[in-house]
C-alpha cells in the first residue's frame, strides 16, 4: 500500500485544528502509521520547499513554519497520496472547494492548515526526511476488511 506524509502546520496546530483534521483521517479509512510533534528549522524547511526557496514569500513562509511546533504524520492506504491531496484541496484556502481541509479551515494561500506530498516519488523523499525506519508503525489493523473489497486491495 502507498505511504504520503502530511504535516499539520502551524495553522493548524496554534488554532486547535489538529484533532479536526485527524477525524478527517480517521473517517476516510485512512490508516496512520507515524506522527510526531517536531519544531522545524530552516534547515529542514529550506529542503522540504526548495522548489520555493528563491521566491519573495519564502522567508515569510519558513517563519510561519517554525511558528510553533507542527504534527507530521505518515498515513497509509491504496492511492493514498492522490486521496489525501484531494481531500486537502488546492493552495489558497479561498480557493479551495468546501468539503476540503483548506476549503473548510483556512482563508489564507500560506497559512493553508496542511502539505500534503504530491507523489509518490516525493512522498518516499518527504517521508524519509522527517521520519526515521523504526518510527513507521507499519501494522495491518484488525477492520481492513471493513475499509477494502478484495479488488481494492489487488487494484
Ligand atoms: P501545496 O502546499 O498546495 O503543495 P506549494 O506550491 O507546494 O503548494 O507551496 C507550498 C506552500 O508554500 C503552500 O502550502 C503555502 O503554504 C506556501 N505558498 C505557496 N505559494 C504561496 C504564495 O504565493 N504566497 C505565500 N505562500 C505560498
Ligand atoms: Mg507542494
Amino acid at each position: 500500500m502507498e505511504q504520503t506524509l502530511v504535516i499539520l502546520k502551524p495553522s493548524c496546530v496554534a488554532r486547535g485544528l489538529m484533532g479536526n483534521v485527524i477525524s478527517r483521517i480517521e473517517n476516510k479509512g485512512i490508516i496512520i502509521t507515524a506522527m510526531k510533534m517536531m519544531q522545524l528549522d530552516e534547515k529542514i524547511l529550506r529542503e522540504h520547499y526548495a522548489h520555493l526557496v528563491d521566491r519573495p514569500f519564502f522567508p515569510e513562509l519558513a517563519a510561519s513554519m517554525m511558528a510553533t511546533p507542527v504534527l507530521c504524520l505518515v498515513l497509509k492506504g491504496v492511492d493514498v497520496v492522490n486521496v489525501f491531496r484531494k481531500m486537502t484541496g488546492v493552495t489558497n484556502g479561498r480557493k479551495a472547494e468546501p468539503g476540503t481541509i483548506r476549503g473548510d479551515l483556512s482563508m489564507s494561500g500560506q497559512a493553508n492548515i496542511v502539505h500534503a506530498s504530491d507523489s509518490v516519488e516525493n512522498a518516499k523523499i518527504e517521508i524519509s526526511r522527517f521520519f526515521r525506519p523504526d518510527e513507521i508503525m507499519d501494522y495491518t489493523p484488525a477492520n481492513l476488511g471493513f475499509l477494502y473489497s478484495e479488488d481494492d486491495l489487488n487494484a
